[in-house]
């Protein structure tokens, strides 16, 4: 999982690991995030409200303190990949029974 939330500052107290994707968070988390870390690449919407609405901030990189900025207020979360130039200009064809994908001028077979 590539992102994950601590309750405490620093990554410490409890924590959850969340692949892409949107969640609410539950009682345990809800208003208790105050780290997190987020890999290069990635970024992680945080919302006050439970439904992706209200104050939000995005974050891109590792966060050892949230005071100041979101500190226990999360209450939903958006975790999105930042695809890669490379990827953005793939192509995918389907040829013969095998799909095929070309990016950046390689071509290999996905099956
Ligand atoms: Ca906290
Ligand atoms: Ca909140």
């Amino acid at each position: 999982m590539p992102v994950t939330l601590y309750s405490d500052s620093n990554y410490a107290g409890k924590n959850v690991e969340l692949a892409a994707g949107r969640y609410k968070l539950d009682a345990d988390f809800n208003d208790t995030i105050s780290s997190l870390q987020v890999p290069a690449n990635w970024s992680v919407t945080l919302y006050d409200a439970e439904d992706f609405t209200g104050e939000k901030v995005t974050l891109t990189s590792d966060t050892a303190n949230l005071a100041g900025v979101f500190d226990n207020k999360a209450s939903s979360i958006e975790v999105t990949h930042k695809a890669a130039a490379s990827t953005k200009e793939s192509e995918l064809y389907y040829v013969g029974g095998d799909w095929i994908i070309k990016s950046g001028g390689a071509t290999g077979f996905l099956r």
